[in-house]
């Protein structure tokens, strides 16, 4: 008999989190964001090879890539050179309801996955702090979310994530491997054309006393 690998203790996954209408504002949320700061394609480092996802972020600090500088953070969209919108207050309160933590994020990346779009096995090490977890978000068609370990060859399990489903990696889990297979186009109506969003909510910078 195959055995399912057990969960990773730290993954914590909240199906339907966000309801309907919660969605729907965060959809309007999203049009604004990318109304400021316009999805890209971003590339990978050192091939310049372009990601199928596209991506752009709110915040004070967003991630990016290509082929020149890596993977970074920086203030600024790398095309328009804006600084990107401020994190919104709807989605740091989903923060603050998911994290429990007191910290707040500082980016908020907005990945938008096309048919055909995926996202191989990474692991999110870009940021300074790993007390903090990553608090992401799915917006539309079902992806399946691949989960490995802690190292790169370690068994993985997939997870059909739903739009309004919330994951959170924490403690063992916040350095394991993840990505996104594939989505499903079609399989949800909340947006006007086939696709999918993901919102990953991440402090970069170390936990000050203040926060
Ligand atoms: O789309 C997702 O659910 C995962 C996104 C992700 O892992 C990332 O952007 O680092
Ligand atoms: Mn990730």
């Amino acid at each position: 008999m195959i055995t399912k690998p057990p969960r990773p203790k730290g993954l914590e996954h909240y199906v339907g989190a966000l309801d309907k209408a919660d969605q729907v504002g965060l959809i309007a949320t999203i049009d604004a964001a990318i109304a400021a700061a316009p999805l890209y394609v971003p590339a990978m480092p050192k091939t310049g090879r372009p990601l199928s996802v596209q991506m752009t972020n709110c915040g004070v600090l967003g991630w990016v890539t290509c082929k020149d500088l890596g993977y970074r953070y920086q203030p600024t969209h790398p095309e328009t050179g804006a600084s990107w919108p401020p994190m919104p207050p709807e989605i740091l309160s989903i923060w603050k309801q998911y994290a429990g933590i007191e910290t707040v994020p500082e980016a908020c990346l907005i990945n938008w996955y096309e048919p055909g779009a995926k996202l191989g096995l990474h692991v999110d090490r870009d940021e300074q702090e790993f007390a903090a977890p990553v608090v992401s978000i799915s917006l539309g068609d079902d992806g399946w979310f691949r989960v490995g370990g802690l190292k790169r060859g370690d068994p993985t399990q997939r997870l059909l994530l739903k739009s309004g489903d919330v994951i959170v990696l924490r403690d063992e889990a916040r350095l394991i491997h993840h990505g996104i297979d594939r989505i499903l186009p079609g399989t949800n109506d909340l947006l006007p054309v086939p696709g999918r969003y993901n919102l990953t909510l991440r402090r970069v910078t170390p936990i000050r006393k203040s926060d």
